[in-house]
C-alpha cells in the first residue's frame, strides 16, 4: 500500500476527550472516528489490526473444535420474555419496535438466540459436545461508554455457546475455552491472567475473566506475582485430553477481581512481595451456568438411558474490538503505538526520504516488489513530505519495522532498518536489509 493512496487521517494535536493513552493514540494514527458516545467507525489502518484479532480468535477457536456461524444483530424480544431476561437486563438493552409494532431489541449477548436454534434441532446425547461461536457487533446502552473503543456502546464480541449432557462434560468445554484462551491473548503478544469473577446477568456459578494488567484498567484486580512468568500451552494441545492439569496450573495462585476478593486470603496465600494490587482491563470473560437457559426456554436432549434432561450450557466472550484498545494500552511509547508482529497492520513502513528523487524512488520501488513477493504486507511512504513528519508517522502508528531508503545512503549503497520496539537501527546493503526481514 502507498501512503499518498491510503487514507490514513493521523492528528498532529492529542484530541482532548480522550483521557487514555490508548484512545489518544487510536484517534491520532486515523484507526477509529466516533459516531456518536460509545460508537466508532473503524478507519483503514484501526480495521486491519481489528481482522488480524478477529482472525487470531477465530484460529485458535476452530482448533478447539468450535463451529462458526453468524447470528443476527436484532434480536426478537419474545425470546428474552422466554429466558425471563427481557425486563432484568434493564436500561443497557437497546429496545426497537418495528413496523408491526413487533419488540425487538438490538442483541447485547446471544444465550437466547443459541438456545432457540439449539433446541429447534438437536434432540439426542450423540449430537453432543457442540461449541457455537460466532464473531458479531454487540450494543449495550453503556451508562458511561468511555475510554474509545474500551468501553464502547457499540463492540465486537467473540461468543460461543458451549452444549453438553452433563456436568463433568460441560466442565471439560469449559477448560477447552479456558485453554484456548490462554493461546489467544498469548499470541496477541499479551500477558492474560485468569481470575476468579462474578458472572453478573449472564448467571451460573464458575466464571473466569482474563485480565491484562493496566493502570489504565476498569478493574480492580488482585493476584500472584508469578502469573507474569506463566507460559500458555502450545499449538499441539490435545483438546481431548484431560486439561484438568493445565487449569490446575494456571488457578494455582491467587487472581481474583474486585467482586470475588478476599483480603484474609491475598494476605495467607501470597508473600507481601509477590502481591500484585492494581487494575486491569478485561478481555474476556467465560461462564459457566449449567441449565439456566435450557430450562427456562426447554432445550432437552435425551440421555442414553432414554430420560430427558436439558442440556448443560456454557458461554464464552472475547472482547474483539476492546483487544485493539488493550495491546496499545500494554505496548507503546511516548511516539506511538509498537504493535506485537502478530496484529501489526502492515509488516514494514517503507520511507522513501526523497521521493521524485531517480534514485531514490527506484530502489524503494524495488524494494517493495521484493518484500511484496516475499509476503510481506508493506505500507510505503512515497510522499513529498519531510522526514521529521514521515519518522513521526511510522513510529505513531507503530509497525514493527521501518526500512528507510536515503539518497545520501544510496549513494553509498545502504539503507537503514529500523526496529520500532527498540529503536535499534542498522545500517545494510539492499539486499542484507530485504534478507533481513524476510527472513531468507
Ligand atoms: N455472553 C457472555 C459471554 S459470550 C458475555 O456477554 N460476556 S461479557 O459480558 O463478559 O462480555 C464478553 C467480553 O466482551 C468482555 O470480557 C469484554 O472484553 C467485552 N465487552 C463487554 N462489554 C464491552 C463494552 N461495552 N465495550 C467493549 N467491549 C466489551
Amino acid at each position: 500500500m502507498r501512503m499518498s493512496q491510503f487514507f490514513l487521517p493521523v492528528l498532529k494535536d492529542t484530541p482532548a476527550e480522550a483521557q487514555i493513552v490508548s484512545h489518544r493514540l487510536m484517534l491520532r494514527a486515523g484507526m477509529i472516528r466516533q459516531s456518536s458516545a460509545g460508537i466508532y467507525s473503524w478507519l483503514p489502518l484501526g480495521f486491519r489490526v481489528l481482522k488480524k484479532i478477529e482472525q487470531i480468535v477465530r484460529e485458535e477457536q476452530d482448533a478447539t473444535g468450535a463451529q462458526e456461524l453468524l447470528m443476527p444483530t436484532i434480536q426478537p424480544a419474545d425470546l428474552w420474555r422466554e429466558s425471563g431476561r427481557y425486563d432484568d437486563y434493564g436500561l443497557e438493552m437497546l429496545r426497537i419496535t418495528d413496523r408491526h409494532e413487533r419488540d425487538m431489541l438490538f442483541g447485547p449477548t446471544n444465550e437466547e438466540v443459541i438456545t432457540d436454534i439449539f433446541r429447534g434441532s438437536i434432540r439426542s446425547y450423540r449430537q453432543l459436545p457442540l461449541n457455537l461461536y460466532h464473531i458479531q457487533w454487540k450494543f449495550r446502552d453503556e451508562v458511561r461508554p468511555r475510554f474509545g473503543i474500551m468501553r464502547g456502546r457499540e463492540f465486537l464480541m467473540k461468543d460461543n455457546y458451549s452444549f453438553d449432557l452433563d456436568t463433568e462434560a460441560a466442565r471439560h468445554s469449559y477448560n477447552k475455552m479456558f485453554v484456548a484462551y490462554l493461546r489467544t491473548f498469548e499470541r496477541l503478544g499479551l500477558k492474560a491472567i485468569p481470575m476468579l469473577a462474578d458472572t453478573g446477568p449472564i448467571g451460573g456459578d464458575m466464571s473466569h475473566e482474563f485480565i491484562i494488567l493496566a493502570d489504565t484498567g476498569e478493574s480492580e484486580v488482585y493476584c500472584h506475582a508469578d502469573y507474569l512468568d506463566f507460559t500458555a500451552p502450545d499449538a499441539g494441545v490435545d483438546y481431548e485430553s484431560d486439561l484438568s492439569p493445565i487449569i490446575a496450573h494456571w488457578t494455582s495462585r491467587y487472581a481474583a477481581t474486585d467482586e470475588k476478593h478476599d483480603a484474609v486470603q491475598f494476605e495467607n496465600e501470597v508473600p507481601e512481595e509477590r502481591r500484585i494490587a492494581t487494575r486491569g482491563i478485561e478481555v474476556g470473560h467465560i461462564f459457566n451456568f449449567g441449565s439456566k437457559y435450557s430450562k427456562a426456554m426447554g432445550a432437552n436432549v435425551m440421555g442414553a438411558d432414554g430420560t430427558e434432561v436439558p442440556v448443560e450450557m456454557g458461554s464464552y466472550g472475547i472482547g474483539v474490538s476492546r483487544l485493539v484498545g488493550a495491546i496499545i494500552e500494554a505496548s507503546h511509547d511516548d511516539d506511538g503505538i509498537i504493535w506485537p508482529d502478530s496484529v501489526a497492520p502492515f509488516d514494514v513502513g517503507l520511507i522513501n526520504l526523497k521521493a521524485g528523487d531517480e534514485a531514490c524512488d527506484s530502489a524503494v520501488n524495488d524494494i517493495y516488489a521484493k518484500l511484496g513477493e516475499a509476503g510481506l504486507d508493506v505500507l510505503l511512504d512515497d510522499s513529498d513530505g519531510r522526514a521529521g513528519g514521515k519518522f513521526a508517522t511510522m513510529d505513531l502508528i507503530g509497525l514493527p519495522w521501518q526500512l528507510i531508503v536515503g539518497p545520501r545512503g544510496l549513494k553509498s549503497g545502504v539503507v537503514e532498518v529500523k526496529e520500532r520496539r527498540t529503536g535499534e537501527r542498522q545500517e545494510l546493503s539492499i539486499e542484507a536489509a530485504i534478507a533481513s526481514l524476510t527472513g531468507s
